[in-house]
């Protein structure tokens, strides 16, 4: 398959390449894209070099698949091009995601409603994939009612600015700021831009795409998201309401048999999720499973997943994977 990588240098397109050489995608040729300043330059991709392109000849050369993490403008206005001449785009950024002629995916829970039709399909936020994870085996057999989440959020969805500023601060230097405030030893309860109803884009990604991605408007979903000074992956913690109850350990084994989802659960050995031990891998882990004692029919639980893989790359990958094992890219 010939495939293109929009957005190859940044921080998501770096780990897309590191993905697609890990899982063995099926790649004749490969198109790495980037902005004017990149093109031109070598990348690695399976111990060979590769040089980037421009967008327009990326077009031009008509690849079958295009995976894009360029942010939204990019994806605005180039995704219906590469749509036009064929290829099949999976993206990334938020641009597509609540239009409702795109699907938007995680291929664990909706792929099926993927059809030939769909050219420019939408991953979706990082925050989301790793909560619907686990909400959706839940979701099938209690149905839920209200979803109340914190996120505690790494910088690396920030991107490469962000990072670089913990690491300035950390080293006491001067440099750019990705955030109004300083990040080390701080906790930012601001992700993304405020909205008119003083929640930030990000909390309402949640609340939206959740009620897309799950098909069910009546699931309620409040957030808080806040940024903190780590690198490994995005944890949240989650109060869940439901209509129907439960029994804690089949909750355990409802996520233990749901792909993707590996429960870390046992506090009398202090096992639990941590993005350090999620950092690098595609699963969601979930723990500190239990029973809301303050309310009936509710759990909480706390999740983490490494943002940059099953919550951009590793989605979007798998998307791809499905694709082409449904005819709906060419072999
Ligand atoms: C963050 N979730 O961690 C964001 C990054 O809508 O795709 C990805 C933003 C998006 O800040």
């Amino acid at each position: 398959m010939r495939v293109a990588v929009v957005g190859a240098t940044g921080m998501v397109g770096q780990v897309i390449l590191k993905v697609l050489a890990e899982r063995n995608f099926p790649i004749s040729e490969l198109y790495p894209v980037a902005s004017e300043k990149s093109i031109g330059n070598n990348i690695q991709f399976n111990n060979k070099s590769f040089k980037v392109i421009g967008l327009e000849e990326a077009v031009s050369l008509k690849p079958d698949l295009a995976l894009f993490s360029a942010g939204g403008d990019t994806s605005l206005e180039w995704a219906p091009k590469f749509a036009e001449v064929g290829t099949k785009v999976v993206d990334n950024s938020s641009a597509w995601r609540m239009d409702p002629s795109k699907k938007l995916v995680i291929p664990e829970i909706n792929a099926s409603e993927l059809t030939s039709e769909d050219l420019i399909i939408a991953n979706p936020n990082c925050s989301t994939i790793q909560m619907l994870m686990a909400l959706k085996p839940l979701h099938d057999t209690y149905k839920i009612k209200r979803v109340v989440v914190s996120t505690y959020q790494s910088i690396t969805g920030t991107g490469v600015k962000a990072v670089q500023q913990l690491e300035n601060e950390y080293n006491n230097e001067q440099g750019e700021m990705a955030y109004p405030y300083p990040i080390h030893k701080n906790a930012i309860p601001h992700c993304d831009v405020f909205t008119d109803n003083g929640y930030t884009k990000e909390e309402m990604k949640l609340s939206n795409e959740t009620k897309k991605i799950l098909g069910d408007d009546s699931v309620q979903v409040s957030a808080t998201a806040i940024r903190i000074p780590v690198v490994g992956g995005h944890s949240e913690s989650v109060n869940i309401e439901f209509e129907k109850d439960f029994e804690e350990n089949d909750v355990r084994k409802l996520l233990s048999e749901f792909p993707g989802i590996t429960v870390q659960d046992n506090t009398s050995v202090n096992t639990y999720p941590m993005p350090i031990y999620a950092e690098g891998k595609d699963d969601v882990f979930v723990g500190r499973i239990r029973r809301d004692y303050s309310q009936p029919k509710t759990l909480n639980m706390w999740i983490v997943a490494d943002n940059l893989r099953k919550g951009a790359a590793t989605n979007a990958i798998q998307i791809a994977e499905y694709m082409l094992k449904n005819g709906l890219l060419p072999a």
